[in-house]
């Protein structure tokens, strides 16, 4: 099990069957791994909770293996049931408060937010990190709201202490903006998942990370 935040690595990753060009989730995740990258989480929006519960297993192994950190969206009970590191959720989910009484304290609890007040009440809340965006137009979370754009990132580096993620439309091309503002720790689906050759892509995003720091 790895305990690891935003903050304290690069790239977050996340998988998505319906952008990853017919490959399984296993298949992502271990290209995903395999090219180095420490948080991964496991975001399915169509499946059923059956297939959901054994892809999860096989990815909390693949994850140990790695020395990775191994994150559910929304799911908190798919969580318990293989032991994963945490649970991501938005705003219309189960409210971390509640999510703490299910997970305990050890675990981790991340938080999607798209504005400074949320950002404030996640940290009252007690979240262990955020999410923080979206920084860019994305087709790929149903319902998001409006880009927030890279002045909501910069707000959030100037006025949290709790780890963030850089979330939403980020790509090899733009992503040297996002980190030039203070962001570290960067998570991206479709740019990911969705190229053709995902170990080429993890190290194309580290150098253009670094253009930008
Ligand atoms: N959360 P892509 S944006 C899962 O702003 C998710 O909270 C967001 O996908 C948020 O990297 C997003 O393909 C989707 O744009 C990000």
């Amino acid at each position: 099990m790895a305990r690891i935040l935003p903050g304290q690595t690069d790239i977050y990753a996340l998988t998505d069957s319906r952008l990853a060009l017919g490959r399984s989730v296993e298949e992502q995740a271990r290209a995903l791994l395999d090219a180095g990258v420490k948080i991964l989480q496991y975001r399915e929006k169509h499946a059923h909770a059956g297939v959901m519960l054994e892809e999860c297993r096989t990815l909390r192994r693949l994850t140990a293996q790695a020395g990775a950190c191994f994150i559910i969206d929304d799911h908190v009970d798919i969580a318990m049931l293989v032991d994963a590191d945490g649970v991501h959720v938005g705003q219309d989910d189960l409210p971390v408060p509640e999510v703490r009484r299910l997970l305990g304290p050890d675990k981790i609890i991340g938080l999607s937010t798209h504005s400074p007040e949320q950002a404030k009440a996640a940290v009252a809340a007690g979240a262990d990190y955020i999410g923080v965006g979206p920084i860019f137009a994305t087709q790929t979370k149903e319902d998001v709201c409006a880009p927030v754009g890279l002045s909501y990132l910069e707000w959030v580096v100037a006025n949290i202490r709790l780890p963030f993620v850089a979330i939403g439309g980020i790509k090899e091309h733009n992503i040297a903006e996002v980190t030039r503002r203070g962001a570290t720790c960067c998570a991206l689906v479709s740019e990911l998942v969705g190229a053709p050759d995902i170990a080429d892509k993890v190290r194309a995003v580290r150098a253009a990370m670094r253009e930008g720091n």
